[in-house]
């Protein structure tokens, strides 16, 4: 199938569909007993990042299950980080942890010297995908945005209230801007690159950008991403890109307003009616689903599905979750959505 076919593409250029492609953000993970046993064979979770066999597995798992519309990637946005230099590890049950960077001299040690080398494995798990994924299937690459994968570097790992990494915004501008500008340069290339392994799509996540005030919001989230978009652009002029600003709000209406990305993914706080009048005019939009909606299944999934078809429709629409798949979703609960999504529950 060429590529224009495929639903994902055709509902990002505008057409009207039966229903509307979906997929789910972290649709491959832990609520897949596949998924454990494949991960509990890598040995940690960056080996599994960094093991192209193993790697493709997984992305190809929750396409065999359910027959999604699109297979994003198997990584972290945090392989950027790792790849600049810095130490990164996932303990378990406790997510991320990095060496944390203390001030400008710890910045100045990170580069793009062996970065390429480094996220080879990746780009070879992007090429793997291409060849083994059913025609149909839209292959999706992804990076972390600029302020996300910077605070998990300024931190060290999550944070409750981003402390340290808003002292750098404020206190240390000039170190801030440059781990910023090292940030986008990195990530420009990182996806430049798994297009040219064969990524159809590309996906930006700013899980954090809605921490940030409206101002500083414009500063550290739309600017870089846009950057970010020309850069890439400036190469592959056609690649579509979509940006999940997470949290952000009525500042969603900034992002649709910039008029370079091809999509928004909506966390499911936004309300869809607006999303509808707002948005939809100007952007492509993807969501909303509350993951916790896919935990709880029976009548409560039905409307909320209903709620979204109704609303965003069969237009310039993906079907998605608002954030990522919890561990503790029962699959039976996924294909069920996917079911109610294509036999169109509005
Ligand atoms: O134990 C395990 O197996 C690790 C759990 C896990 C998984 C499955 C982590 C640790 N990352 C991932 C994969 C992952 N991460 C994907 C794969 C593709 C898919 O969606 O199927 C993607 C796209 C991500 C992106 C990611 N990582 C984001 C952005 C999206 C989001 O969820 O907001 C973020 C913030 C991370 C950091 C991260 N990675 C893992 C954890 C536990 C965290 C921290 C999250 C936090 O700070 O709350």
């Amino acid at each position: 199938m060429k590529k224009a076919d495929k639903l994902l593409i055709r509902a990002l250029k505008g057409e009207t569909l039966k229903s509307p492609p979906i997929w789910l953000m972290r649709q491959a993970g832990r609520y897949l007993p596949e998924y454990r046993g494949t991960r509990a064979a890598a040995g940690s979770f960056l080996d599994l990042c960094y093991n192209p066999m193993l790697a493709t597995e997984v992305t190809l798992q929750p396409i065999r299950r359910f027959g999604f519309d699109a297979a994003i990637l198997f990584s972290d946005i945090l392989v950027v980080a790792d790849a600049l230099g810095q130490k990164v590890g996932f303990e378990e049950g406790r997510g991320p942890v990095l060496e944390a960077l203390k001030d400008g001299k710890d910045l100045a040690q990170l580069g793009l010297g062996k970065f390429h080398q480094h996220l080879g494995p990746v780009y070879e798990t992007v090429s793997r995908l291409r060849a083994d994924l059913p025609k149909e299937t839209t292959l999706i690459g992804f990076a972390g945005a600029p302020w996300t994968v910077a605070s998990y570097m300024i931190e060290g790992g999550s944070s409750r209230d981003f402390s340290k990494a808003k002292s750098w915004m404020y206190g240390r501008q000039q170190d801030f801007a440059a781990l910023i500008a090292l940030l986008v340069e990195a990530t420009s290339q990182y996806l430049i690159q798994q297009v040219e392994a064969g990524a159809e799509v590309l996906q930006l996540f700013d899980s954090w950008a809605g921490t940030l005030a409206h101002n500083d919001m414009r500063l550290f989230s739309l600017e870089p991403t846009r950057q970010i978009v020309a850069n890439v652009r400036a190469v592959h002029p056609e690649i579509p890109i979509i940006l999940f600003p997470r949290g952000v709000g009525a500042g969603y209406l900034d992002f649709a307003e910039a008029g370079v990305f091809s999509a928004l993914s909506l966390d499911q706080s936004v309300p869809l009616a607006w999303a509808r009048d707002q948005l939809q005019p100007r952007v492509a939009l993807q969501g909303n689903l509350d993951p916790q909606l896919l935990v709880a299944g029976g009548r409560a999934l039905r409307f909320g599905v209903g709620h979204i078809l109704n609303r965003l429709g069969k237009k310039r629409f993906i079907f998605n979750l608002g954030h990522g798949i919890v561990p503790e979703t029962p699959p039976e609960h996924v294909a069920e959505l996917v079911k109610l999504v294509r036999e169109g529950a509005g």
